[in-house]
């Protein structure tokens, strides 16, 4: 069986892919495979480094700090998160025209602060951005942008403490978010870009992102809503990988496919650098955001 047939993840590195998908964006849009992983694309050592940086400029807090009656936020974001501030728990308003054009200031904050904020370190931003732009085949990778040129986010650091938990979902701005006042609503598939920046632990007990073979449709959702997707996945037998990285690992999926990653324990975050991307067939522009 090719290994294109075979639900897995194609690792490790670039040549590796393309020399078993001629084009591996259009695979993951196909859900063909699980995801990718491209190994060791940034420096371990800046990832500890830049974990350092966010505690000691209070940008994220000390896991050490106690946190008694566990009331403290399990997750903490550097960088702004369009589906938090058009709908979610930082929109401003009720207003979906006054909630995107703080969300796009926001996001110019973030350009602002990414402008600096790595400085003595390698931009890890550009780094998952050159991985992603390596593996697209005639497209054009960009900061996902209104049609004015406003831009959204580029990235954002994802903080898990002890606790938190990504129960079965998918991300999709359309089909799940139905934010379609956004640019972004126009790519058919969705997907997430991420560097592994701190695993949870390091003797192979971290949680990590776990994609089921099993793209959204409306009957999953009824699963998904009422908290049966796991009897529907073990009565449909559906398959699943878990994509296992390392500090400085990059890894991409399919964020259209149900996903999940299991809960934190113990006293180190796990840290992402996350992002969104969006991608349709005919489209030459592959937007990313957070
Ligand atoms: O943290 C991860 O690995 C994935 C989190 C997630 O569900 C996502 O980025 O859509
Ligand atoms: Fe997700």
């Amino acid at each position: 069986m090719a290994f294109s047939e075979s639900w897995s993840v194609l690792e490790p590195d670039l040549e590796t892919v393309f020399d078993h998908e001629a084009d591996p964006l259009q695979a993951l849009a196909d859900a063909r495979i699980a995801g990718i992983a491209l190994r060791g694309v940034y420096n371990p050592d800046h990832c500890s480094g830049l974990m350092q940086r966010f505690i000691e400029r209070g940008m994220t807090r000390d896991p050490e700090q106690s946190n008694p009656e566990g009331k403290l936020p399990s997750r903490i974001d550097i960088g702004s998160s369009l589906v938090n501030r058009a709908r979610g728990g930082l929109a401003v308003s009720d207003d979906p025209a006054e909630n995107k054009a703080a969300f796009l200031q926001h996001s110019a904050s973030t350009h602002e602060l990414f402008s600096h904020l790595f400085d003595g370190f390698d931009n890890p931003v550009d780094t998952l951005y050159g991985c992603l732009s390596a593996l697209a085949v005639s497209k054009e990778v960009k900061v996902a942008r209104e049609p004015d040129g406003r831009l959204y986010g580029p990235a954002i650091f994802r903080i898990h403490y002890e606790g938190h938990e990504y129960t079965p979902h998918i991300n999709h701005v359309g089909i799940d978010d139905k934010l379609f006042n956004y640019e972004v609503s126009r790519f058919r598939h969705q997907f997430a870009g991420l560097i592994c920046i701190q695993n949870s632990a390091d003797d192979g007990n971290s949680p990590h992102a776990v994609i089921h073979r099993c793209l959204w449709n409306s009957e999953v959702h009824v699963h998904l809503s009422d908290g049966t997707y796991h009897e529907y996945a073990a009565e449909n037998a559906i398959e699943k990988q878990q994509i296992e990285v390392q500090p400085g690992d990059f890894y991409l999926f399919n964020s259209g496919c149900i996903h999940q990653v299991a809960a934190v324990a113990g006293n180190s975050p796990r840290t992402v650098l996350a992002t969104f991307i969006g991608y349709s067939e005919e489209d030459d522009e592959i937007f990313v955001w957070a």
